[in-house]
């Protein structure tokens, strides 16, 4: 696919979010969790502001622990390439209310726009499908992410996941609170759970 054709990450992101209801939304150290927060903040998005790779794992927890809730992680290539073997216990593990999207811009851009595996050799939806995962595709068209997206609603026939290809735009940053105990007292107690 030419460079000229590649999906807007925040078209790809509200689309996943749209109509959202009671999905629980991860996003990853990078760009994605601007691209959540451009969507509108909100009680069931959880930003990770640190701890690199860790989205997909938080996600398999939340997933684990929530059955009946859609969890969606959204998170970038560069953090994914970080937590793949985390794709090998969710391949393991099979929670089907668990999706994940990574918004591939073959690169590092938050750092920098630092070219990353995925460019070149690293094939995430290979990893993710050799892993155990055999609902795994790689996405180029909107029509598809509109498909994906209706998907994540469905949490007994998971886990799914996304290679979606971004034009590589160094986009605005839309910033959501930083305070760590804010963000996760204030999912838990949309879940009815007391803060810790
Ligand atoms: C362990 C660790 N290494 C590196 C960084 C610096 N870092 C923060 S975001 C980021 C790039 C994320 O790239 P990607 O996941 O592809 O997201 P993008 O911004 O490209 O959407 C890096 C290298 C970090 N915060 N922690
Ligand atoms: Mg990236």
């Amino acid at each position: 696919m030419s460079k000229a054709n590649l999906l807007d990450r925040r078209q790809v992101v509200s689309t996943l979010l749209a109509g959202r209801k009671d999905v629980v939304a991860i996003g990853g150290l990078g760009a994605s969790t601007n691209d959540i927060t451009a969507v509108g903040d909100h009680p069931r998005n959880f930003y990770l502001w640190g701890g690199m790779g860790g989205a997909a794992m938080i996600g398999l927890g939340l997933a684990l622990a929530q059955p009946r809730l859609p969890v969606l992680v959204i998170t970038g290539d560069g953090e994914m390439l970080m937590g793949m073997g985390s794709l090998a216990t969710i391949g393991l593990q099979k929670p089907p209310n668990l999706s994940i999207v990574v918004l591939d811009n073959e690169c590092y851009g938050e750092t920098g726009g630092q070219i990353s595996h995925t460019s070149a050799t690293a094939d995430l939806v290979g990893v993710a499908k050799a892993c155990g995962i055999a609902n795994a595709c790689a996405i180029s068209t909107m029509a598809e992410v509109e498909t994906f997206a209706k998907a994540v609603h469905e949490v007994s026939v998971g886990p799914r996941f996304a290679n979606v290809k971004i034009a590589n735009a160094n986009l605005d940053r839309i910033l959501p609170s930083r305070d760590g105990t804010y963000i996760v007292n204030r999912i838990r107690g949309d879940l009815g759970f007391q803060p810790i």
